[in-house]
């Protein structure tokens, strides 16, 4: 058996994660991240019928049953993993019934996966019936997004459009916008289920004075999409105050398309 704290998949969580900390996105504990993995991978470095623990998840999920996850743990802080993979860290796999998670590896100060699963869940099952390739769905609290959601209209298309107007890059990376949801309680499963249901139409769902979830095929580029879509809002953060000259007009918006072959979210251009 392998060395799990060698495999890409860890490895990765691990950088992905740490440079989350190192962007201002997870302060304290904020923040979470889950992977999902395939069982032929997890299987080069864990016994797959050595389950250290089973606990329950809250809801039912028959949709993920058998699937394996790497979850970050509840109120643990991104700025540890790197020193303590083991501890803030998780490795799991949801049961037959879909209402269970069997802890395989981590956690290993007693912990559990993250307050936020529900949402992470739901937002696995929506994406993944949207894509099949989707393997990551990441929260997290960069500050200008979050800032947006005080000066902005909380409105899905204009905040798209709005986002989209900031860098030339935006409508490339993110062609089916952004979803927002009001403020909500978090760590239920009503905000998952919220999230989830946004989940089906955009791969980002802002949280309204609390941060956002990105979802993606891989943590690159879940993390590539969170940043172009944070780098958008530093730049409405830093002009919203000023005399607007200028900006990317719906026709450059329609070029971008074009050349790029993305198609922007319908209806979202005039
Ligand atoms: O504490 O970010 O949304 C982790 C969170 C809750
Ligand atoms: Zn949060």
């Amino acid at each position: 058996m392998k060395d799990i704290l060698t495999a890409p998949f860890m490895v990765e969580m691990i950088r992905t994660t740490t440079e989350m900390y190192r962007h201002g996105w997870d302060e304290r504990n904020g923040g979470n991240v889950s992977l999902l993995l395939e069982e032929k991978d997890v299987a080069e470095y864990l016994d797959l019928n050595k389950v250290l623990r089973t606990e329950p998840v809250g809801f039912k999920a028959p949709e993920l049953a058998g699937k394996y996850f790497l979850v970050t743990g509840t109120g643990k802080y991104f700025k540890n993993i790197q020193y303590a993979p083991d501890v803030n860290l998780g490795l799991l796999r949801i049961t037959s019934d879909g209402d269970k998670a069997e802890i395989l590896w981590g956690y290993s100060d007693g912990g559990r996966f993250t307050s936020e699963f529900p949402a992470h869940m739901m937002s696995h099952i929506a994406r993944l019936s949207a894509d099949s390739e989707n393997h990551v769905v990441m929260h997290c609290h960069p500050a200008n997004l979050l800032a947006m959601t005080y000066v902005h209209s909380l409105d899905e298309k204009a905040f798209t459009r709005t986002l989209w107007q900031m860098c030339t890059e935006c409508i490339v990376v993110f062609p089916d916008g952004v979803n927002v949801l009001p403020w909500m309680l978090c760590g239920t499963n009503e905000i998952g289920e919220a999230t989830a249901e946004k989940m089906n139409t955009a791969r980002l769902v802002v949280w309204s004075q609390h941060g956002i979830y990105g979802a993606g095929k891989d943590l690159d580029e879940t993390f590539g999409l969170i940043e172009t879509a944070e780098k958008a809002a530093e730049i409405y953060m830093k002009i919203a105050h000023l005399p607007l000259v200028n900006t990317i007009t719906d026709e450059q918006l329609h070029l971008l398309e074009g050349r790029f072959g993305v198609k922007a979210r319908d209806g979202y251009l005039n």
